[in-house]
């Protein structure tokens, strides 16, 4: 397990190292906000007592959310919401054989009663599973908040300075 910026504060969990790339997108944003987290290779059908065992985890650390990415057949974040009351924000890996369609089904399609948060696919689900972790945060963190804030600005600011259409 890894884990960067002080007490983790949000866990970020995925199937497969094959995962990283995609769900690297979620460690910069926490990092860029400032915000602890942990992160580990948990695998709802090859390490199904680890992940068991991390949900409780996540209830005793009192993490405000845990995000977790999965690919294919991935049943990752729904069983880790069935083992705990934290919130779970499920990012769909896009998969070589359906290009991420069978993530995106398998996370979002959960029957009542256990849900799921549900980003989209790839890197972009990624980024903006942690930005809402982050808003979750926000609520109560005023620090967070403030570099929520902060981070939204410098996002229009990067659209209003472009100097991209001056002189077409
Ligand atoms: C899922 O199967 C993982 O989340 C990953 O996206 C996919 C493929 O895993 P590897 O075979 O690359 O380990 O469990």
């Amino acid at each position: 397990m890894t884990q960067t910026g002080g007490s983790p504060r949000v866990g970020v969990v995925m199937g497969s190292r094959s995962d990283f790339e995609t769900m690297a997108g979620a460690l910069g944003v926490l990092r860029d906000l400032g915000i602890g987290y942990e992160t580990r290779v948990l695998s709802a059908h090859r390490t199904p007592a680890l992940l068991a065992s991390y949900a409780a985890r996540a209830e005793r650390l009192n993490l405000a959310a845990v995000i977790a990415g999965a690919g294919g057949a991935a049943h990752l974040p729904g069983m880790l919401a069935a083992f705990t009351r934290v919130p779970v924000l499920g990012v769909p890996v896009q998969s070589r054989a359906l290009s991420g369609q069978d993530s995106l089904l398998s996370i979002v399609q959960m029957p009542a009663g256990v849900p799921v948060a549900t980003f989209a696919i790839g890197t972009a689900g990624a980024k903006n599973a942690a930005l809402f972790a982050a808003a979750l945060l926000a609520t109560t963190d005023e620090g967070v908040r403030e570099r929520l804030v902060a981070f939204r600005e410098r996002q229009t600011r990067a659209v209003l300075d472009d100097p991209f259409f001056e002189g077409h």
